[in-house]
């Protein structure tokens, strides 16, 4: 029994050294240790011994089996660490010290300007809710108070799909499901409905310095009790501050959108000329309509799933291709559009 105790030492250290993979490691595991290993058959091979030899056998086969598990998982160990060098060899060889050439991109001026505009919206409580372009035409317009064969729709072409649906040419397209998505219910638990909806728009309309076929908009509505104008207008206010770090000319005229009761548009001072001797950028005016807003009409809100009678609010179509034509003193809307790196390439994000 002894000689066999030995021997199966022996075999086990050599298979162990030539073992070179998991699986044939837990081949070796199951075939020393398992329920029919050979350890084990040793221990059931003592019923012909006289109970001292039992005692002193015993001992040596308990000593055995702890010997080979510990081997057995030190060369598990080994075996790993061999297969992690294989694989480091057959990497590639790079050296993190050698100096790169470094030509990093920049962000479109209308994605720093949106940015600024989100960080200064969420700071005051708003959500960014994000929406389809391609909208149907009760988002789009029925929804916003604007029916089939209303004048208003004149105001607005845009492209149409086969399937009858469209390119959003508003962001109030989505006004309707933000309503719903919030409800009044919120309004109840002290919470106004704040969100504020990015997005791009398209019109089919004539192109020149302020017009663009494709361009974005950033629409934003609040709702809860007693809202009035005089908090679109510090919203507004404040949102202009904080965009262009200084005070800026505006004026606040009347204007007609059917979604809104009163409406206003909001102009502010042509940054590219001063506002005093007018320019191309501005249509010879010395003003830009930047950001039409108002009240929102009672019929939006009852579209949307709240009471008009219990609730008001503001809504504002901010137009953030012009915003940053303003911002970075870009005298042509289309330089926005033309995939110029030559152009866009002078605008970073100081942030
Ligand atoms: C609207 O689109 C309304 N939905 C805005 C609104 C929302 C009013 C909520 C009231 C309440 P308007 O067509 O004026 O309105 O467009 C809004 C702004 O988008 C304009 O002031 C302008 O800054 C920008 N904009 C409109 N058309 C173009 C265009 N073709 N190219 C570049 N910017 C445009």
């Amino acid at each position: 029994m002894n000689e066999k105790l030995e021997q199966l030492k022996a075999q086990l250290k050599q298979e162990l050294s030539s073992a070179v993979d998991a699986q044939t490691l837990e081949n070796l595991r199951v075939k020393y240790l398992g329920k029919k290993g050979s350890i084990t058959d040793l221990l059931k091979g003592m019923k012909s011994l006289s109970n001292e030899e039992k005692k002193s056998f015993g001992m040596k086969v308990n000593e055995l089996k702890q010997q080979a598990a510990e081997s057995i998982s030190k060369r598990s160990q080994e075996i790993k660490e061999l297969e992690i060098k294989k694989e480091i060899e057959l990497m590639p060889e790079f050296d993190l010290t050698i100096p790169v050439k470094e030509e990093r991109g920049s962000y479109h001026p209308i994605t720093l300007v949106q940015r600024e505009c989100e960080r200064i919206f969420t700071t005051m409580g708003f959500n960014v809710e994000d929406y389809p372009e391609v909208v149907t035409d009760y988002e789009c317009f029925e929804a916003v108070n604007v029916p089939k064969n209303h004048p208003a729709r004149d105001m607005q072409d845009t492209y149409y799909l086969e399937n009858g649906e469209l390119l959003k040419s508003q962001t109030s397209a989505a006004q309707n499901a933000i309503l719903r998505k919030y409800g009044p219910q919120l309004i109840e638990k002290g919470m106004p409905i704040r969100a504020i909806f990015p997005g791009r728009c398209f019109r089919n309309e004539a192109t020149d310095a302020t017009h663009e076929n494709t361009f974005f908009q950033m629409e934003g509505v609040m709702v809860d009790k007693n809202i009035s104008i005089s908090n679109l207008i510090y919203f507004m206010k404040t949102m202009l501050s904080e965009v262009f770090q200084k005070d800026i000319k505006v004026r606040l005229r009347p204007g007609f959108f059917p979604f809104v009761e009163p409406g206003f548009e909001l102009d502010i001072s042509c940054l590219i000329c001063g506002g005093e001797t007018g320019c191309p950028s501005c249509n010879h005016s010395g003003w830009l309509e930047l950001c039409p807003c108002g009240m929102i009409h009672p019929e939006v809100l009852r579209e949307g799933g709240i009471d008009p009678e219990k609730y008001t609010g503001f809504a504002f179509g901010l137009g953030l291709t012009r915003l940053a034509m303003m911002k970075y003193g870009i005298k042509d809307i289309r330089d926005l559009n033309s995939g110029s790196l030559k152009v866009m390439s002078q605008f970073t994000d100081d942030k």
